[in-house]
């Protein structure tokens, strides 16, 4: 009884926090590694419904002992490199989509191998909107 009643207000609490929440994170997903790698990065659609401008300013995870937020740039000889940023900028209104090739989270001295199908915790900090917590599917 007393668990179905924890059970329920678990369920509440949920849904009171998903209810003010101006952010809005759709289909998360890790890259799949071999064990030899110590790295891979993590990809998503992050979007900021609310009047105010946010930022993603932080990542923690379980599964890493480092986990950084990347974007990508391209030089004059067409040559991307990564750059290591303090935060990325969700303005109101905007999506801001991590995927290969752009902006992105990068896991580095994972814990355990990371293999397709599994899924991995993650959770986002944001500026104005707190700590979200997303699950990430490994792909
Ligand atoms: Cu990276």
């Amino acid at each position: 009884m007393c668990k179905v009643i924890a059970g329920i207000l678990f369920i509440i609490s949920a849904l009171g926090a998903s209810g003010v929440e101006s952010i809005k994170v759709a289909d998360p997903w890790v890259r799949a590694v071999p064990p030899v790698s110590s790295v891979t990065a993590v990809y998503m659609v992050i979007e900021n419904t609310g009047d105010e401008d946010d930022k993603l300013t932080g990542v923690k995870t379980a599964a890493s002992k480092y986990s950084d937020i990347h974007t990508t740039t391209i030089d004059e000889h067409n040559v991307a490199s990564m750059l290591k940023v303090e935060y990325l900028p969700l303005p109101s209104g905007e999506i801001m989509e991590l995927k290969p090739g752009g902006s992105h989270i990068m896991l580095r001295d994972l814990y355990d191998s990371v293999k397709a199908g599994e899924k991995v915790e993650i959770d986002l900090v944001f500026e104005k909107s707190g700590t979200i917590r997303i699950e990430a599917e490994v792909r």
